[in-house]
């Protein structure tokens, strides 16, 4: 029986965790080039889908070894043809780009970035075999030097693989059909478990950037506020060697000024009169104020510059509330995808600036990276403009006692590692979420939740750490080891279908007991109904916009009895209609959204604004 499942095993190499991952920045020292644009690709449609690695089709120009079509590089592949078959596509597809690198680079540490690929990804340079990766959502990166050709065309080719398997973030299973009355000989179809369309390719950008040899490879930086000064606990790692260093520390604030300085490697600075970093809505003061923190290396090597974005807040749980800088916060917004019409989840600046201008319009004042790590572009306008961000990790889709075995744990610990690495700097992120509906009955779930939550925890002590619970209130082994409570509650959709009278009590008895078993404040982090923008039927009737409106205002009676309580944030599901699989339960994918994919917004789009203003103008007044 041929098996794609094996090739996972080509993968064990180089894979690029161990140093620190700042985003690539333009600085005096560094140069950044994009490779974006338009590649050569072809998918390998092999019954194994293992011949290009079988011809080694890295070895020489795709062209060479078949048919290739132009393919954009950012975004997923499954949409861009007329081709069904490429849509639905599992297993490899190759891409191929050239570049040239300036002679002057020979000087200095050159590195290739993918912000992120998905699912598993190889990579050469010049038929060279480079970097690896497995995960989809985050960024990977490796050194080229020693792989470049300084005076010629490089080759870069790169093999992506969207198979999803017991112990992959999100899961997956492989199903071969094994019935040949019904189904053709090594036919097989990829299982899921999570709710969106399992979209694939080079997602994010490719950048070639440069360093000095001796360089900043990682900075974390940690706030705390104590009266009118903010405390800047920082810490650098650089890398390469020397042992004639000297390091410069700054903190600059908005308009470049320089307001504390340092010549520690590590070390704490205070900024007198701080500016706070506040969510939207929250201050009257200008929000989300950016810091920065600029870091000079220097050695007989050279000099690095870098300079590191960063807000002074903190994040703190108490039994009833979060509290940023001390103030009660209350989260209303939405859970996102990263997910539009043609690209899939391909990086695309114009949706990003059109979500965010909807989230403003909207008064929300938090997002939940649902269900997997956003890209760094749309993290940074969560800094920039006060958005504050549940973050949440692949861990979507573990429902079944095949997920909790080691090569998943390990993996997971691996995700959160490259996870926290990333976004540990961002002020927008107040919560991490490992994970999304895991299955938490049984009694593995124990070990396995105990764990990556107890490892977050070490990565960062300074936020609070959760997973989304669909789960009832009787009982499960995993949400006594969370810090906020963050439920899923679908009452009158996938139960009592239609019975929008039974959602308040429904709700409020289900809360109530919640907060039996656990002392600690709830968020509501999905709630929604499907609906079909244009379809209208009075009395309501479900799947109509007049449904949708009618059930979110059902939800929002209850919620109001708890916001002064427990309740510290409610989040409509979902921010706009995404794509999933096929499935007869979705009319062309999930249409629980305010606005359709098209970014227009339902009657309930308006009912949420009205809603968000005036929980926005009543938290507002607490803060000067
Ligand atoms: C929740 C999931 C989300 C789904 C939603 C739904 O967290 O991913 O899209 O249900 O069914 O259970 O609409």
């Amino acid at each position: 029986m041929p098996t794609i499942i094996f090739l996972f095993a080509l993968l064990i190499i180089n894979n690029a965790a161990a140093s620190g991952m700042l985003y690539p920045r333009f600085s005096e020292t560094r140069t950044i080039i994009e490779i974006n644009g338009m590649w050569k690709f072809r998918a390998d449609m092999s019954p194994t889908r293992n011949e290009g690695f079988l011809k080694k089709w890295y070895t020489q120009p795709l062209s060479q070894t078949g048919d290739v079509i132009p393919m954009p590089v950012p975004a997923s592949y499954n949409d861009i043809t007329q081709d069904r078959k490429l849509r639905d596509f599992i297993g490899w597809v190759w891409y191929e780009t050239e570049f040239f690198v300036p002679v002057e680079w020979q000087q200095k540490r050159v590195v290739l970035r993918f912000d992120s690929a998905h699912y598993n990804t190889m990579v050469w340079v010049n038929s060279k075999e480079v970097l690896s990766h497995v995960g989809g959502h985050l960024p990977f990166e490796v050194q080229l030097n020693s792989s470049l050709d300084i005076n010629g065309v490089n080759r870069l080719t790169v093999a992506v693989n969207n198979t999803l398997t017991p112990s992959t973030l999100p899961p997956g299973t492989i199903h071969y059909m094994k019935d040949t009355n019904r189904y053709p000989a090594g036919y097989f179809v990829q299982d899921i478990s999570f709710d969106f369309f399992n979209y694939a390719g080079i997602h994010r950008s490719v950048k070639l950037y440069t360093t000095p040899i001796f360089f900043i490879d990682d900075i974390t930086i940690v706030t705390d506020v104590k009266g009118s000064d903010g405390i800047v606990d920082y810490s650098i790692i650089g890398g390469g060697s020397s042992n004639d260093t000297t390091i410069v520390v700054e903190v600059l604030d908005a308009d470049g000024i320089p307001v504390a300085t340092s010549i520690k490697q590590n070390g704490q600075m205070i900024i007198r009169n701080v500016n706070l970093w506040w969510p939207f809505g929250m201050s009257k003061k200008p929000t989300a104020y950016m810091y920065t923190l600029k870091v000079v290396l220097k050695s007989s090597a050279g000099r690095d510059v870098y300079r590191q974005p960063f807000g002074v807040r903190t994040v703190k749980v108490t039994s009833t509330q979060l509290l940023i800088n001390n103030k009660p916060f209350y989260c209303h917004g939405v859970p996102k995808h990263e997910d539009s019409d043609i690209r899939g989840k391909g990086l695309d600046y114009a949706l990003i600036a059109k979500d965010f201008n909807l989230l403003k319009w909207l008064g929300a004042t938090c997002i939940r990276t649902s269900h997997y790590p956003y890209a760094e572009e749309i993290m940074d306008q969560c800094d920039q403009q006060g958005i504050a961000v549940i973050d949440e990790s692949p861990g979507v889709g573990i429902t079944s006692v095949h997920n909790f075995g080691n090569a998943s744990l390990t993996h997971h610990l691996e995700v959160m590692n490259e996870m926290v690495r990333r976004d540990k700097n961002r002020p927008a992120v107040i919560i991490w979420s490992v994970a999304n509906e895991p299955l938490v009955t049984v009694p593995q779930a124990e070990h396995y939740f105990k764990s990556v939550i107890m490892h977050t925890k070490n990565l960062d002590p300074t936020r609070p750490v959760t997973f989304v619970a669909a789960v009832g209130p009787n009982g499960d082994y995993a949400t006594k080891y969370v810090d906020i409570l963050c439920i899923n509650r679908y009452f009158a959709w996938y139960s009592d279908c239609g019975h929008t009278e039974l959602i308040q009590k429904q709700v409020e008895y289900d809360m109530n007991k919640w907060r039996e078993h656990h002392n600690i404040p709830i968020i509501v982090t999905e709630y929604g109904a499907d609906t079909v923008a244009g379809l209208h039927q009075s009395p309501s009737f479900v799947f109509t916009e007049e449904y949708q409106v009618e059930f979110l205002s059902e939800y929002h009676a209850a919620f109001d009895k708890m916001r002064k309580k427990f309740l510290v944030g409610e989040m409509v599901w979902n921010f706009a209609d995404f794509m999933t699989k096929e499935d007869i339960t979705r009319v062309v994918g999930n249409r629980k959204g305010l606005f359709t994919r098209q970014r227009q917004p339902k009657m309930s789009a308006h009912l949420l604004k009205k809603r968000y203003e005036s929980i926005m103008n009543e938290t507002i007044s607490v803060i000067h």
